[in-house]
């Protein structure tokens, strides 16, 4: 319980509600997190895995109609339609509490109602801010316990009249008419992930995984927290936040922003191959950023776990996220093998058997996959090796660069930085990624992504760009430089050019260099492209003709792509800023010229 009068009322509103058998409010202990896996070793939704091997941590089955987020069951229910804009999907506000009442009457019964008040952000900070979920999953719990500030110390900083985000949560599958409980109970059939961003309330409904359920993530901090955003006059991004470290021993942070699956938490945690260079981490998902009294943006995370996708991370590809598992883990969906570990894609040679995700018995000669494409771990995020110091500084750390990236095999060189902050608004404004591998000189089709939030903008994404563009043009403002990344360039017969991973280490230095004026840069159509002497290369076995693929401007390749964003920018009508149609125009000038 708690003095929050609002809070108390409304836990009691949604009781009365949903019906549960009983309301547990969470205290964020240890003890309460060991008994949340002791319930999920019962029901058979956990089990431990070899101590040795993997001390206190566990591995989930999900149900397999329940993997992943889903894009179209997720809503944004803005008093007007335009206000949701033309890339979210939008159900009349009236209409849509109808439906959902009708889904949340009785949605508990046979289960504990868990009351979870959390912070995004290190508690007390004026940059972070507090939510309360009310979920009948103990999954849930457990996961909210490693990916925010969780509990009771939340209730202290609440207060009697404290404001909170309230995030309402079921997984559909009440207990009633003797129905006996299953491993992974959700809703197979209907699913709806709800955003009102004008009353700023999430309900959440037929999903017990990831950005699903965990509503601090992409739902609050994200979609509710851009709407916030936006009328607070900050910024709340799809964006890690690294640390730079020179051989001088100055500091800067960089804020960077990928769509989902493009190797975020690999650059967030990477290990510089350039000599006496350092990289550490303050969070690899989601960037708050608001101003100091210095004009300059300061970022926290306002997570305080990962949650990462596992297949495909190992030593090689990210040392440090393989060395942050090694304990106190939660494994979703992914293989297990006879020693009690945890196996997926891309983590090692396979073993000869294991069971597969789904519970059953595997073989390298199998058709499918041991673990889920998108199997996850979670894992706090002081247990990284090279987590930063600052990562819980509760005034942030300021932002000296934003870096933007796509996944594009053609057009995009290896870096391109903005010569203002407006054209680092248009630049983000047409990040892309090729949905088909695209022939040599020929656009491929073209998966649009802007700054990587389509699916998490929680308004319409025109009058988002306005607000981008509004921030920069705020009195006394210090806005970081901005930078356009391709490390997916490839060549005519399919090769990556550039070998990602820790080389990526030579761009951050660049940028660095130019945040202190130090590096050359030659002006370009699309902006400052490295110098070839600028770029440091030392040691890397990358081929000439690749290397001025990777830092020359294709014009004829730049000059087929405009008219698709004129497309994509014609979507928004008259939310578009007009200062981003003229960068279209004058871009077309520049490269015809
Ligand atoms: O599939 C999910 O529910 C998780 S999606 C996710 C998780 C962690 C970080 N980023 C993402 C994403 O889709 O961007
Ligand atoms: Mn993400």
């Amino acid at each position: 319980m708690t003095s929050n009068l609002k809070l108390n009322r409304w836990v009691e509103e949604m009781a009365t509600l949903c019906q549960p058998d009983q309301v547990r409010w969470c205290d964020g202990s240890e003890q309460e997190y060991n008994e949340m896996f002791q319930l999920m070793l019962a029901s058979g939704t956990a089990e431990r895995l070899n101590e040795e091997l993997r001390p206190n941590s566990y591995l989930v089955r999900s149900d397999p109609a329940d993997v992943a987020r889903v894009e179209d069951r997720t809503f944004i229910c803005s008093e007007n339609e335009v206000d949701a804009g033309p890339t979210n999907n939008w159900a009349e506000p009236e209409e849509m509490r109808e439906k959902l009442g009708g889904l949340f009457a009785g949605s508990m019964r046979g289960r504990t109602m868990y009351v979870i008040p959390f912070s995004m952000g290190p508690i007390g900070s004026h940059i972070a801010h507090i939510g309360v979920q009310l979920s009948d999953s103990p999954y849930v719990v457990a996961n909210m316990r490693t990916m925010t500030r969780m509990g009771t110390k939340v209730l202290d900083t609440l207060g009697d009249d404290g404001g909170f985000v309230p995030c309402m949560h079921s997984v559909g599958y009440p207990l009633v008419d003797g129905r006996e409980d299953v491993p992974w109970p959700c809703d197979g059939d209907q699913k709806y992930i709800v955003h009102f961003p004008e009353s700023r309330e999430i309900w959440s409904y037929g999903s017990g995984y990831g950005g699903n359920a965990l509503l601090g993530k992409k739902c609050f901090a994200l979609r509710i927290a851009s709407a916030m955003a936006r009328d607070e006059g900050w910024l709340a991004e799809h964006m890690l936040i690294l640390k730079i470290t020179s051989p001088e021993g100055e500091s800067k942070f960089i804020c960077a922003a990928f769509p989902s699956a493009c190797g975020k938490t690999n650059l967030a945690m990477l290990n510089p191959t350039v000599k006496d260079w350092k990289v550490e981490t303050i969070g690899d998902d989601i960037a708050w950023m608001k101003f100091g009294e210095d004009g300059r943006l300061y970022a926290i995370n306002p997570e305080a776990g990962f949650f990462g996708v596992a297949p495909g991370t190992n030593m090689s590809s990210n040392p440090n996220a393989i060395l942050t598992l090694t304990e106190n883990a939660i494994f979703t969906n992914c293989g297990k093998t006879p020693e009690g570990d945890v196996w997926w894609e891309g983590m090692s040679d396979p073993p000869p058997s294991l069971i597969d995700w789904r519970g059953n018995e595997w073989t390298p000669e199998s058709d499918t996959p041991a673990a889920h494409p998108n199997a996850r771990f979670t894992a706090v995020a002081s247990q990284c090796p090279v987590i930063s110091d600052e990562w819980q500084d509760p005034n942030g750390v300021p932002i000296s660069a934003i870096l933007f990236g796509g996944r594009r095999a053609t057009v995009v060189p290896l870096v391109a930085e903005a010569r203002d902050w407006e054209h680092g608004t248009f630049m983000g404004s047409i990040i892309s990624s090729e949905k088909t591998a695209a022939a040599a000189g020929k656009v491929g089709e073209l998966r649009r992504d802007p700054m990587a939030m389509l699916p998490f903008c929680g308004y319409n994404m025109g009058d988002y760009w306005s607000h981008w563009l509004d921030i920069g043009r705020k009195q006394g403002a210090q806005m970081p430089l901005v930078y356009y990344v391709n490390w997916f360039r490839k060549s005519d017969t399919g090769k990556f050019l550039w070998p990602g991973f820790g080389e990526n280490s030579r761009v951050l230095k660049w940028v660095f260099e130019r945040c202190n004026g130090s590096a050359n840069a030659v002006d370009t159509p699309i902006g400052n492209l490295p110098t070839p002497e600028s770029l440091d290369l030392d040691g890397l076995n990358v081929d000439e003709d690749a290397l001025k693929t990777l830092l020359t401007v294709d014009r004829e390749g730049w000059l087929q792509e405009l008219p698709l964003i004129r497309d994509y920018y014609a979507r928004f009508g008259d939310r578009m800023p007009n200062e981003l149609t003229s960068f279209v125009d004058n871009l077309e000038k520049e490269l015809s010229a």
